[in-house]
């Protein structure tokens, strides 16, 4: 059957109706890939598995969500959606707006949000404002500006967003036939944490699946406000998409974790970047560093031993699903400063070849 996007596939577990406009670019139905090489040299016994959301039409997660709620925004009459962003979410409501034809206008933290993500904004002609300060300001300023003014909030804490978004825990349930042991992911606002496990439970009840997984959030290290147990005025991290210091859905994100039995945890930059270019190197899977977190985090908990009781404790293989939020080419600077630059030689095949021997090349 032809991929009709997720509100389509997923229709009856989504708030719409026949009468729902729906505006899409075929989201969701991203791969589920087998990350070979990496489990095999981190540990045999864990089969890890890729959730590769940066394949979504703009390029993240935020797509899903953002079908939803510009299509509900758009049958209650809505003319304009407005937003706080880190990047992605600003991507993804220009051109879900574009497409639905009504305004959209992005607040983003100055200075602060990755090259690629700001040249989706302006591409797709939304109203881009930046504001002087972080995301948790610019957050705060479009609450206030939608409590008085008829514009329609495409953040998180609109529910349709967490609707969307719950469809890729049904995706990865409906690939596996199973849920997975544990599932990995960065959390930033905890829309998206606070989306799959919905979608799990949902699942669940709906007899799709018999158990759940484990949930496993991590934060950057100095935007860990979450794992700090009090906000941050300042966060920091090179993973720009989660640099937030007062979540959304701080609370949801808790609950998901204790429900699930599972973690909330924070990791250094270091270990973001070097998961970053392991997906790289090992897999051949570019993504943005927020997304490398999943990967970092499974192996800092493997390093401290945290999979051993459940591995000592059953013969079946052990399912793990990190999931990678975002493509890489949203931040080429980031690429590009961590990445050795090529030589430049003049167009001589005697120069270019002694080049490709020098560096140890095999033809
Ligand atoms: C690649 O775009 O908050 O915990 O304004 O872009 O649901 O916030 C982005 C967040 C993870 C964290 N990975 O998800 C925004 C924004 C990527 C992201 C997150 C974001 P949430």
């Amino acid at each position: 059957m032809e991929w009709g996007g997720i509100i389509n596939h997923y229709r009856d577990y989504l708030p719409v109706t026949e009468k729902t406009p729906v505006i899409t670019l075929l989201e969701g139905n991203t791969p589920l890939i087998r990350a070979k090489n990496l489990s095999e040299e981190l540990d045999p016994r864990i089969q890890i598995y890729l959730k590769y959301e940066g394949l979504n039409p703009t390029a993240s997660f935020k797509d899903r969500g953002m079908t939803v709620a510009v299509s509900r925004a758009l049958e209650k009459g809505t003319e304009a959606v407005i937003c706080a962003s880190t990047g992605n979410t600003s991507a993804s409501a220009a051109a879900y707006a574009a497409r639905a034809k009504i305004s959209c206008i992005v607040l983003i933290p100055k200075d602060a949000i990755a090259l690629g993500k700001l040249s989706q904004a302006l591409v797709h002609g939304a109203r881009v404002i930046a504001v002087d300060g972080n995301f948790d300001d610019a957050l705060r300023l479009v609450r206030e500006i939608t409590s008085k003014y008829p514009i329609t909030l495409v953040n998180s804490l609109n529910p349709d967003r967490i609707e969307g978004q719950k469809t890729a825990a049904f995706e990865i349930c409906d690939v596996l036939g199973v849920a997975p042991h544990y599932q990995a992911m960065p959390v930033g606002n905890a829309g998206n944490i606070t989306a799959y496990w919905k979608g799990y439970k949902e699942y669940q009840t709906g007899g799709k699946i018999q158990t759940l997984p484990k949930i496993l959030g991590f934060q950057a290290a100095k935007s860990a406000p979450i794992v700090n147990g009090h906000l941050i005025r300042n966060p920091e991290t090179i993973a720009t998409a989660i640099r937030i210091g007062n979540p959304a859905r701080w609370t949801e994100a808790v609950r998901a974790k204790k429900e699930s039995r599972g973690l909330i945890e924070k990791i250094e930059d270091e270990e973001i970047l070097k998961a970053y270019k392991l997906l790289a190197d090992r897999e051949g899977i570019f993504v943005e560093p927020a997304s490398a977190i999943s990967l970092a985090g499974i192996m800092k908990l493997h390093e401290k031993g945290y999979f051993e009781s459940h591995l000592s404790n059953k013969n079946s293989k052990l399912i793990v699903v990190c999931i990678l939020t975002g493509h890489g080419l949203k931040d080429p600077d980031l690429a590009i400063s961590k990445s050795s630059s090529p030589v430049v030689l003049p167009p001589d095949e005697k120069k270019i070849m002694k080049a490709i021997n020098q560096r140890s090349f095999t033809l």
